[in-house]
């Protein structure tokens, strides 16, 4: 699905640099050429040459590369110009290559003609945006991997498996009077199980990287003066939030950004939680509730050292939110750190003022949010991704047990197949590949 348009971008941020890369994508790259360099150039050969402007005079030295179609990123005919590092010759190129008939081009517009000439699947082209926005090793490492296409296959065997077993089931519905026993209902129903195993573990490894790429967001709650800022500043190796011994101290949300192997956790402190009838904390105690509201993870702290520890015990935080209850201050006890779970509940001991048992409550942080030490299994994965695979596993899960109802099976097995479809792009809308690349740098 070749594109008539010829585009052009940076592909190096704008600015000084040693090396300014611009490219240029579609037909007649063979003009560009013509006009910018006076030749056509060798395939996949790195060429020195003048970058000429209309009046012949010379905008730049540097290295061009011609790559024919198919075999380029795009797909189609691409031309790659090196050239220095610098704001007035990369404008002049692109101005020079706007003048022999290309246009700029829009952000991801690259990746997008790779996707829609069939060179990387939907998934693979998100990886490439998460790849270049990956800020730790791991997220750098696990983007690759699904750009590499380890996340596409492994979704496309599960979708061609669910075809497979709807076509038998169809078959099946052929001769009613065999019903399931075509196949023997028992048999399918493992088949089903398995497949239902399978998407689930598919949706866990998931879930692990889109932790990666999106973070966590962890929020500190708690009664005034438990010691919720000093420990933010003890995760976040620095002041961040003003601590005294005055209860009240911290008002607006503090957000800091922080890793914990690698995972970005959004952490954020909160006013401590009381009545009040000053209307300014008042007002940092709804902004605290909000967070509170909208948290992957709550870290509802206490004094250890305080007669009311137990009353401390966060009964107003609303339910069914994953928390660890973090026994502050123990210092003051003369106490050793230690993590446990009790009824049910996980408790971290420690104190924000030595440090001791910090590493303790980091360990605790990566269990609550569901963290597996990065297995071999992980996927970096889009919300995106994870809605497409709640939904398939949910189709199957409606499909269990359906055995006198073969049609309702089989319709199913084609609704989580086409759900698998959409993170591979087989099924997919402009309106949704606009918002997709639109998110691209442009020259990507
Ligand atoms: N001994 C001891 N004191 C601590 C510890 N953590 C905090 N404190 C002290 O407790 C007081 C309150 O600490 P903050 O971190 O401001 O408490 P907070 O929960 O943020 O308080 P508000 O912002 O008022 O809600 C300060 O005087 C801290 O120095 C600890 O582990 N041990
Ligand atoms: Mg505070």
């Amino acid at each position: 699905m070749a594109s008539d348009e010829l585009i052009v971008a940076l592909a190096t941020p704008p600015g000084r640099g040693a090396i300014a890369v611009v490219r240029a994508s579609g037909p007649d790259v063979s003009v560009l050429m013509a006009g910018l360099l006076g030749r056509t150039l060798p395939s996949r050969t790195a060429v020195l040459a003048d970058f000429l402007a209309a009046d012949g005079e010379a905008i730049d030295q540097g290295l061009a590369l011609y790559f024919p179609a198919p075999r380029s990123y795009t797909g189609e005919e691409m031309l790659e110009l090196q050239g220095h590092g610098g704001v007035a010759v990369a404008n002049r190129l692109l101005a020079r290559c706007v003048e022999l008939g290309a246009r700029p081009a829009t952000p991801g517009e690259f990746t997008q003609r790779a996707f829609l000439n069939g060179k990387m699947d939907l998934a693979q082209a998100e990886s490439v945006a998460d790849l270049i926005e990956a800020t730790s090793a791991e997220a750098a490492r696990w983007a690759l991997r699904s750009l590499r296409g380890d996340f596409s296959q492994t979704v496309k065997a599960l979708a061609q498996e669910l075809v497979e077993f709807r076509v038998l089931v169809e078959g099946s519905m052929d001769f009613p009077e065999e019903g399931i026993d075509f196949m023997g209902a028992a048999r399918a129903e493992e088949r089903l199980g398995n497949l239902r195993h399978r998407l689930n573990r598919l949706h866990d490894s998931a879930r692990q990287g889109a932790m990666l790429r999106e973070g966590v967001r962890v929020v500190l709650a708690g009664r005034p003066n438990v010691g919720k800022s000093s420990l933010l500043n003890r995760l976040a190796e620095e002041e961040v939030a003003i601590v005294t011994e005055i209860p009240g101290t911290t008002r607006d949300l503090i957000r800091q950004h922080l890793q914990i192997n690698g995972i970005p956790l959004h952490v954020v402190d909160t006013a401590g939680l009381r009545m009040t009838r000053d209307p300014v904390e008042q007002a940092g105690i709804d902004r605290a509730r909000a967070a509170i509201a909208t948290a992957d993870l709550v870290l509802q702290v206490v004094d250890a050292s305080a007669a009311s520890v137990d009353r401390d015990a966060g009964e107003d935080l609303p339910a069914g939110l994953p928390r660890i209850r973090v026994e502050n201050k123990l210092d003051l006890l003369g106490e050793n750190p230690v993590a446990m779970i009790r009824e049910g509940l996980p408790v971290v001991r420690l104190s924000a003022k030595t440090g001791a048992g910090l590493n303790l409550l980091k360990t605790a942080i990566l269990q609550a949010v569901g963290w597996q030490a990065a297995g071999e299994g992980l996927f970096m994965a889009r919300a995106r991704h994870l809605a497409a695979l709640r939904q398939a596993a949910e189709s199957l899960e409606a499909a269990a047990g359906q055995w006198g109802r073969l049609e309702l099976v089989a319709e199913e097995l084609s609704s989580a197949h086409r759900a698998l479809g959409r993170i591979v792009g087989e099924f997919t809308s402009d309106a949704l590949l606009g918002e997709i690349f639109s998110h691209f740098c442009i020259g990507k």
